[in-house]
């Protein structure tokens, strides 16, 4: 409650819904994303105070630039949301080494630049969260997923190594590792829809996730996993 909660890709899908849940708490939210208009659209209809701030995770201009404009606008970051990704899906010998290298620019590089542009502010007020939207990807291999499941790799070995460097201050650090989750990811990942129709039933809704990782920042949990079966699994045994 009262707390500054910049989101990154908060356009779409999961930051979208993360945002309402923020909101829904008392936060201040700060939806940044590289579409302005949905990040408008979406800062109206919150029930709290929100701002829309254009971010370009590949970009260290962007990054610097909007991570300026939400101090002048809202004041210290609080907790920040890496949540900005995609994936382009496909077998080893049909993906370039650009969407590898594509993947990690934004699913981990990305994080750790908005990650840079926030924590000497949390290092000198000893307080602060961060919270990572990987994967559960980012902890098992996947079939025609590889340079989406290797940057979700990358993340969590970042985020793991700063929950160590960070032990002892007032920041805590959280990954959110969800399974399959019904947004327009699949869309751009597998634009056959043939993944996405075969797995359409077992997908989390994005408000789950978001529910889930507002708890777990109220909680300071180090991470949660989401994978989609397991509420395939809860339904199955009438849970
Ligand atoms: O996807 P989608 P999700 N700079 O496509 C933004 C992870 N995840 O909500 O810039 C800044 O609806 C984009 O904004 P825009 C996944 O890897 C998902 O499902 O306006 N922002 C949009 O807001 C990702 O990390 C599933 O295009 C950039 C958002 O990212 C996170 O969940 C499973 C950007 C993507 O919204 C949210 O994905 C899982 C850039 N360069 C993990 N590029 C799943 N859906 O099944 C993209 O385990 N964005």
């Amino acid at each position: 409650k009262g707390k500054i909660v910049a989101i990154t890709g908060a356009s779409s899908g999961i930051g979208a819904a993360m945002a309402k849940s923020f909101a829904e708490r008392g936060a201040t939210v700060v939806l940044m994303a590289r579409s302005t208009a949905e990040l408008e659209a979406l800062a109206v209809r919150l029930p709290g105070p929100a701002y829309a701030v254009r971010l370009d995770v590949t970009s260290d201009e962007s990054v610097a630039a909007a991570f300026a404009e939400t101090a002048e606008r809202a004041g210290s970051v609080d907790v920040l949301v890496n949540n900005a990704g995609f994936a382009r899906y496909g077998a080893v010998s049909d993906m370039s080494v650009k969407d590898y290298a594509a993947m990690m620019d934004v699913n981990y590089l990305g994080a750790v630049r908005c990650t840079k542009a926030v924590l000497p502010d949390m290092l000198e007020r000893d307080t602060g969260h961060l919270v990572y939207t990987a994967s559960i990807l980012g902890k098992i291999g996947s079939a025609r997923a590889s340079a989406y499941a290797a940057s979700k790799h990358a993340l969590l070995g970042f985020v793991n190594s700063m929950r160590l460097e960070l032990a002892g201050t007032g920041i805590a650090v959280t990954a959110i590792n969800p399974g399959s989750v019904d947004t327009p990811f699949f869309g751009k990942a597998d634009p056959g829809g043939a993944y996405a129709a075969k797995v359409k039933r077992f997908m989390l809704k994005p408000s789950e996730v978001a529910e889930n990782a507002a708890r777990a920042v109220e909680r300071r949990m180090r991470e949660v996993d989401l994978p989609a079966y397991a509420r395939w699994g809860a339904r199955l045994f009438g849970l």
